[in-house]
């Protein structure tokens, strides 16, 4: 289309999609107006979305999370910034894998036609990344970087290896980290998982636990309060006390762990875990025929049905007793299976007035219930755990070294911490939740482990001019899990010199967690290219930390938690220089359909290039930015693609009614439609900064009514006043809607391209509200209006009443009384 027929529009006058999109996916290829330059002098941005896995093509939900991070690229583009906007492959992983188990091919082939299928997609959804940056994590040119990294880890003491009871997933033949274990099921597969004693490497993201929680207080400001709240309860910090109980007949004490020291009093018996070394040492002669029998049939239970709360309370009396440190009282001892092995110490003080598990344990096994908080008048629960005054801290009439009846609980706990502290039979602890991150998987499609295990030299480090240490060629169905890891059938490439002493020795088979890639991403993209460094330090600090991360919530503890400590152990090695890696985050809701999530069973899914081959990429992005709060769900059966592209309509057409030339002088153009175009660019700067695009895309919509009607009914289209409206139309739109932002601004006779044309000048002028009348009344009579600024002072107000001719003509010569003045609305004189 060109301006010689714009004019003649009708009504129903649109554009040729296809046509449109083919010909601007052109423009761009050859303009490149998205490309970031790390030299620019403008001020950095860096606008970061989380990169996918190439299982596919894209779908809705990609569609939607790229729509919602594009506004914000997209606007920081026409604010001036130089923005960095860069997207790449999750590629190890996997469905990759068992992608070519299933066709006997090697998983680079499946990965790789993903991929350049799925950047076709972006490109013609025109996602405005920076596609000079791209990468894959499964290329050896960025794992030699991970496994550059992991030894560092290892260097530092950062990264071991050691046995342990691991979280098994017996359908995917793979250990999994506590994060990838949800209700008890794999969190990929849903299986249930089992634990399985096996040598293992883990992070020790442990050392970090208390900056990783302070890191969230600053956080909080600009993250969503959900993924600060489940990091929080994930890293999990209680403070309480490490206590040591006497055993008759053992030197050793045993030491338990608790929140609740103020409790003690309360403490009538002692419980360990079944499936510790504790019980089973502990365990008399006479009980350890029983604790056996049962500690067998716990290991047949499923972690699931250990777990849970409904679950009855079983245990063994271990046949000896623990003295309490405080009353010297003898408790008995009893293994259970709602003890965990690997928290805390393992062994538990039971105190039922205070600990629910406890009650319910102590009222089936028939031992003696005590509280020792008082519980609220209206109290109907079994145990409590609230506040309250401290009671029978000794009981009545006893005496004990110690008394802390009638402190509150923090009172009564620090007391009772200072005296066991005093006496050497406790100390005030600190315990996290958080355990170390298990990384090593025992499946082929990941990073290897740089080790190589010597006989003589143990673990040793692969020279870093060895790297990167590439993946043997293995396809089909020699991938197929085998609870070992498939490279250990590569003889070849697992038989090597040791780099120490060079006598035989073997790599390491296993291979990393794929979030250990995710984890380092973001600083790749600040210098991808780079092939003698992980990264540029002086252009990482240049870029980061990343302005805004737009994602799924259900990355709020893995992924987020694993780069954010990436980040801290790289600033301590200097890499760095900052401690987190991303500022501000937004999460995405889901699109779903008919009130259901997407799901090849339920056969609602809804396809992505079916929608965009009916309505075009603008109507299908312009329908997702404008479902509503960008954390909300869409429903799709609930949406007007549409009516979107109708409204795309209506806006083009405005670009073909324009009969201004471009540059004409709008100082006297139709003043209400200016103040309209006014707030309305001023608005949507705000709109989207607050993340509020449909609110935006909105208010772009009541533009577009303005100025059609003053088109049709108004000041008529020569009027600059229009041409202004529409090109402000055209930039916004550029936000969300790219090829018709494009169309109208060629249309409009300018140059391509609109989308970094700049945000348009607001003149202040504009924003100013029109006056308000206010109201003068004299002995109850109105007697004037006067047009006032609506943040006029009642001083003003009441001195312009005054003034006013018809008032004083009112007032007559009588003396006023009292002048009552609501600002800007209304003046009472009273005479
Ligand atoms: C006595 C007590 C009295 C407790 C009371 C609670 C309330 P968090 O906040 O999760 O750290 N505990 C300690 N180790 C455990 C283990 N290995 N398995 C299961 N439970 C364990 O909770 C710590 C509390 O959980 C500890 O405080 C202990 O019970 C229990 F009125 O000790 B408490």
């Amino acid at each position: 289309m060109t301006q010689d027929n714009a004019a003649h529009d009708g009504e129903r006058a649109t554009y040729d999609i296809a046509a449109t999109e083919t010909k601007w996916q052109r423009v761009w290829e050859e303009l490149d107006p998205f490309r970031a330059d790390d030299d620019s002098p403008r001020e950095k941005r860096y606008a970061l979305t989380m990169f996918p896995y190439p299982s596919g093509d894209l779908h809705m939900g990609h569609a939607e999370v790229f729509a919602l991070h594009d506004v914000v690229a997209r606007y920081w583009w026409q604010r001036g910034y130089e923005v960095l906007n860069p997207m790449g492959f999750d590629s190890f992983g996997l469905p990759a894998e068992n992608a070519a188990i299933r066709n006997d091919e090697h998983p680079d082939t499946y990965t790789r036609a993903n991929i350049a299928k799925s950047i076709e997609s972006c490109k013609k959804y025109a996602a405005s990344f920076d596609w000079s940056r791209t990468f894959n994590t499964s290329d050896p040119d960025y794992y030699r970087w991970t496994q550059w990294l992991f030894l560092e880890f290892f260097k530092r003491g950062l990264a071991y290896r050691k046995n342990s009871a691991v979280n098994w997933c017996p359908n995917d033949q793979t250990v999994l980290a506590n994060e990838q274990v949800v209700g008890g099921v794999c969190d990929r597969c849903g299986a249930e998982v089992t634990k399985k004693e096996l040598t293992q490497w883990y992070f020790k993201i442990t050392d970090y636990a208390q900056e990783l929680l302070d890191g969230l207080d600053d956080l909080e400001k600009t993250w969503p309060d959900r993924v600060v709240t489940a990091q929080r309860n994930w890293i999990g910090r209680s403070e309480g006390a490490h206590v040591d109980f006497i055993i008759a007949g053992r030197d050793e004490p045993v030491t338990v762990y608790t929140t609740r020291p103020d409790t003690i009093f309360g403490t009538t018996f002692m419980v360990v875990a079944v499936d510790s070394p504790l019980a089973a040492e502990l365990v008399s002669d006479g009980q350890r025929e029983a604790f056996e029998g049962y500690r067998d049939e716990v290991r047949k239970a499923s972690d699931i049905e250990r777990l849970a709360t409904d679950r009855a309370k079983t245990g063994v009396d271990l046949g000896i007793t623990a003295a309490n440190p405080v009353t010297g009282e003898q408790i008995p001892v009893w293994a259970t299976d709602y003890v965990l092995a690997d928290y805390g110490t393992g062994a538990v003080m039971g105190v039922p007035g205070g600990d629910q598990r406890d009650w319910e344990f102590a009222t089936t096994m028939g031992l003696p219930i005590v509280r020792t908080t008082e519980v609220p008048a209206d109290f109907d629960g079994e145990a409590y755990s609230g506040e309250g005054a401290t009671i029978n801290s000794p009981a009545p009439g006893s005496a004990a070294p110690l008394d802390i009846n009638g402190l509150p609980v923090a009172e009564a706990k620090s007391a009772t911490i200072e005296f066991l502290e005093a006496q050497k039979t406790g100390k005030g602890t600190v315990n996290f939740r958080l355990r170390d991150w298990l990384l090593s998987r025992q499946r082929y499609w990941g990073a290897p482990i740089p080790i190589i295990h010597c006989p003589v030299d143990g673990e040793v480090a692969v020279p870093e001019d060895q790297l990167p240490v590439t993946l043997p060629m293995l396809r089909g169905s020699d991938l197929k899990p085998k609870g070992t890891s498939p490279l250990g059938g590569a003889a070849e490439w697992v038989n090597v010199a040791c780099p120490t002493c060079g006598g035989p020795a073997t790599r390491d088979t296993d291979t990393m967690d794929t979030f250990v890639d995710s984890s380092w991403y973001m600083f790749r993209y600040c210098s991808p290219h780079d092939d003698t460094q992980p990264f540029d330090s002086a252009k990482v600090n240049a870029w980061m930390p990343s302005n805004l991360y737009v994602g799924g919530v259900e990355h709020a503890v893995l992924h987020l938690l694993y780069g954010r400590f990436f980040t801290k152990v790289l600033n301590d090695m200097g890499l760095v220089d900052f401690r987190e890696p991303w500022s501000a985050q937004l999460n995405q809701g889901f699109v779903i359909n008919q009130g259901k999530k997407m799901s090849k069973s339920l056969g609602n899914g809804v396809d992505l290039g079916d929608q965009l081959g009916a309505f075009g990429v603008d109507a299908v992005r312009l329908t997702l930015v404008f479902a509503g709060p960008p954390e909300d769900d869409i429903d799709w059966a609930n949406m007007s693609p549409e009516g979107s592209l109708r409204f795309l309509q209506r806006a083009w057409r405005l670009s073909g009614d324009v009969t201004s030339s471009p540059g004409a002088d709008v100082s006297t153009g139709d003043l209400a439609l200016r103040r309209t175009t006014a707030r309305t660019v001023h608005d949507a700067a705000e709109l989207v900064e607050a993340y509020r695009f449909n609110v935006m895309v909105a208010r772009v919509m009541e533009l577009v009514n303005a100025t059609r009607k003053a088109i049709d009914s108004g000041c008529g289209p020569a009027d600059p006043a229009v041409r202004e409206a529409t090109e402000a139309v055209s930039i916004l739109l550029s936000l969300v809607a790219p090829y018709t932002a494009e169309e109208m601004w060629e249309r409009l006779g300018h140059e391509p391209t609109v989308v970094r044309v700049g945000w348009p000048e607001v003149d202040e002028a504009l924003l100013v509200e029109d006056t308000v009348t206010a109201v003068v009344q004299v002995r109850g009579k109105v007697r004037a209006r006067l047009e006032v600024s609506p943040d006029v002072t009642e001083a003003d107000l009441e001195a312009a009443a005054m003034a006013d001719e018809g008032v004083q003509r009112a007032i007559d010569g009588a003396p006023v009384r009292k002048v009552i003045v609501v600002a800007p609305k209304l003046v009472n004189i009273v005479v």
